[in-house]
């Protein structure tokens, strides 16, 4: 039985329909600010009259609710609403439940009918939402205050603010207090928090540079006091991607306990603590360490420890829970990195949220998603997580997206359904996450190269062009949009990109049709047309979203961008043949490979702009062993120039060498120089290999910001 809310209710038992009236006559017990705010945005003086249809709002304790409080779920957050012709009862179990019963009803209020019959709701998973936890430009108060607003909606009920790059909640700025301005909207967004029935948990990151010692375990009491001041009642800790003195766990466990006896428990009105530990995924936990064995032991039992999975970025399982449970005591708080995007910042991620298990909500003392910087465009996944969260074993990922889209784009969702399709995967990445993409077309795109290749007729050709043109159309279509201005500046360049690949391909079919039927000045035309249009693309590439770390603008890189440029290549190549001509087919590749035996780093991807080779820098902590390099491998002997080495720490650059090789087997020891905070070298000589090496007999552990070569 499906009442299209989201997230599902849990139990769902009803019969026939019948009209909603135009007037209601409601009563109202135990309602709490939040409560009433949400009932007074649906009724009003117009729709409210003694003669209505009764509507009962309350708790188990009302009397009003005394035949039916039975049926009421025995958990946290839970309501139950029964309904019939002469009367609409909704009975929480405690304020939240009461919130999100209401929320039920007004969902069932906006529809033409109501059901006969009764719900009875409870989310499964405890704590439920999102962690800004990204690295880049956080999101903006509006923004924020938007999200706030979507979780209510959706009944998740946590909200952890810890942008990466927001300078008071990590260093250098975490002892200090928040600015005016600043203070100021986290007052508000707290008080927004509280309407939606939200919990803002406020984040400090003070690993980088703490001190064990008296001074920053005050300070730190302090912030927390300053924050309290603000309204926040709910609190993390975060103490990933660091390096050095901040990760003993010995330490840390210490601090938080210290925390807990002298802020929580003193302030009775303060949620228990979340702490994200250093070795927060599977892969880099050191057994031998013993790392979050001690954390286990050591913390107070009510501190939540957060946890991403097997790896950095990765999707969670039964498997998973039992592992790192077992270690830490406790059940994990899952943090899980999508639909983040920080470490392909050139992709959109719009696909549905799906891959974690469906068995695991025993398992769990919460589940948060780390969101892109495109708030709204995350709203796609996070409504998935809503759904998730609340009822995981009913989940299902695809029928939530297509709402979803309905959702955030209520008008030109068809549109947004084209696009999204298209633009979900990652790229390569060096957390070799990857997506679905263009799944039901991947089929057809697969026949068309084959039939291609085969010089045999194209059974696809129609559906490829069909799938092309709607590209072009819903891009289009998007870009003319009015029903979500904010989601349309996220997307615009994407989009942009978007309608130029529709039609690239467009002339690509072309130049097929043109080759069939032997018209050489027909081919050449959109041959010509092909590559003008990926001009314009590599402009949008080198204007828009220009970050340090994955510049440029890619769009629907798994599916319709190969069968693009395969296909060019192919035709061109078979007219070169027919006509004699020489029509160049030069891919925009880059040839050059990383080169290294450090397994974090394997799968870092390597870009190559202007003639400058650039390892894509990983925004973690990355461990090089004695003995370890990373570096480049060219693709053949090249003459390069200036090589540049900068490191958030520049004490390590003793510690490193620069090799060169012409052949990976003899290696010389270049002379470098420290210069603007940067070890660098002018190699000018032909190489093939170049790499850092630990020369050390100790693990180093890196934050790569940049490492560059330019190539003559
Ligand atoms: O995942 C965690 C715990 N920390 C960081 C995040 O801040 C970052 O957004 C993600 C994705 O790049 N990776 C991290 O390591």
């Amino acid at each position: 039985q499906n009442l299209n809310i989201n997230p599902k209710p849990q139990h769902v038992v009803i019969g026939e329909y019948f009209d909603t009236p135009i007037h209601f006559n409601i009563k109202q017990k135990s309602t709490d600010n939040a409560t009433e705010k949400l009932l007074s945005s649906f009724f009003n003086n117009d729709n409210i009259s003694g003669s209505g249809l009764s509507i009962q709002i309350g708790n188990i304790n009302d009397r009003f609710s005394k035949k039916l409080k039975n049926k009421v779920p025995n958990k946290a957050e839970s309501y139950h609403i029964n309904l019939t012709k002469k009367q609409i009862s909704v009975i929480g179990r405690d304020a939240r439940g009461i919130y999100y019963g209401v929320r039920t009803l007004l969902a069932l209020l906006k529809n033409a009918v109501i059901p006969i019959g009764e719900i009875s709701d409870y989310p499964d998973v405890t704590a439920r939402g999102t962690v800004e936890g990204f690295y880049g430009t956080p999101w903006s108060f509006q923004h924020r205050l938007r999200q706030i607003d979507f979780y209510g909606e959706n009944k998740l009920n946590t909200y952890i603010y810890g942008p990466k790059d927001d300078p008071y909640h990590s260093s250098p700025n975490w002892r200090k207090p928040y600015p005016e301005t600043e203070a100021a909207q986290i007052k508000k967004l707290i008080n927004r928090a509280k309407l939606n029935h939200v919990d803002f948990v406020w984040a400090i990151h003070p690993g980088k540079d703490i001190k064990w010692n008296n001074e920053d375990r005050t300070a730190l009491l302090h912030k927390f006091e300053l924050m309290y001041n603000l309204g926040v009642r709910a609190y993390a800790v975060f103490f990933d991607d660091i390096s050095g003195e901040g990760t003993n766990p010995n330490q840390q466990a210490d601090l938080l306990n210290f925390l807990h006896t002298e802020f929580i428990k003193k302030k009775k009105d303060v949620k228990p603590l979340i702490m994200c530990p250093t070795e927060y995924n599977k892969g880099w936990s050191k057994p031998e360490g013993g790392y979050l064995e001690t954390l286990g032991k050591q913390l107070d039992p009510s501190i939540r420890i957060m946890w991403t999975g097997n790896t950095v970025v990765a999707d969670v399982d039964k498997e998973t829970m039992a592992w790192i449970n077992a270690k830490i005591n406790r059940n994990a708080f899952i943090w899980w990195n999508f639909p983040v995007s920080d470490y392909v910042r050139n992709h959109m991620l719009l696909g549905p949220a799906y891959g974690n298990g469906k068995d695991i909500a025993q398992d769990l003392s919460g589940f948060v998603s780390n969101p892109m910087e495109h708030a709204e465009a995350s709203k796609i996944a996070i409504y998935g997580v809503a759904d998730y969260t609340w009822n995981m074993s009913e989940y299902q990922p695809e029928n939530n997206w297509k709402k979803a889209l309905q959702v955030v784009m209520p008008k030109s969702y068809k549109a947004l359904e084209v696009f999204a399709t298209h633009n979900s995967d990652l790229g390569p990445n060096g957390h070799r996450y990857r997506r679905k993409e263009s799944v039901s077309f991947a089929p057809i795109a697969d026949a068309f190269l084959k039939d291609l290749k085969a010089n045999s007729t194209i059974e696809n050709f129609e559906t490829v062009r069909k799938e092309f043109q709607a590209i072009v159309e819903a891009s289009y279509i998007l870009l003319n949009s009015t029903d979500n201005p904010l989601l349309l500046e996220e997307i615009r360049p994407w989009v942009e990109q978007f309608k130029l690949l529709g039609q690239s391909g467009l002339a690509m079919l072309n130049m097929h049709t043109a080759l069939e039927a032997q018209q050489a000045t027909d081919f050449e035309r959109s041959y010509n047309a092909v590559k003008a249009i990926k001009t314009e693309m590599y402009n949008i590439d080198r204007k828009e979203n220009q970050n340090p770390y994955q510049p440029g603008i890619k769009t629907a890189t798994l599916v319709i961008t190969p069968l693009i440029d395969k296909s060019f290549v192919y035709l061109t190549q078979a007219y070169n043949k027919t006509f004699s001509k020489n029509l160049g087919v030069e891919a925009n590749y880059n040839p050059h490979k990383l080169f290294t035996n450090i397994e974090q780093l394997k799968n870092q991807q390597v870009t190559l702009r202007d003639r400058t080779l650039a390892l894509n820098p990983p925004l973690e902590i990355i461990r090089l062993s004695p003995q370890a390099y990373f570096g480049f491998e060219l693709q053949k002997e090249n003459r390069v120039n200036k090589l540049v080495l900068q490191l958030e720490k520049s004490l390590i650059y003793n510690n490193l060498t620069i090799d060169i090789s012409t052949n990976g087997k003899d290696w010389s020891v270049i002379k470098t120089e420290q210069k603007d905070a940067s070890l660098q070298a002018s190699i000018n000589t032909m190489v093939k290999y170049i790499r850092i090496k630990n020369t050390t007999s100790e693990t180093l552990s890196l934050k790569i910001e940049k490492f560059t070569v330019k190539i003559k």
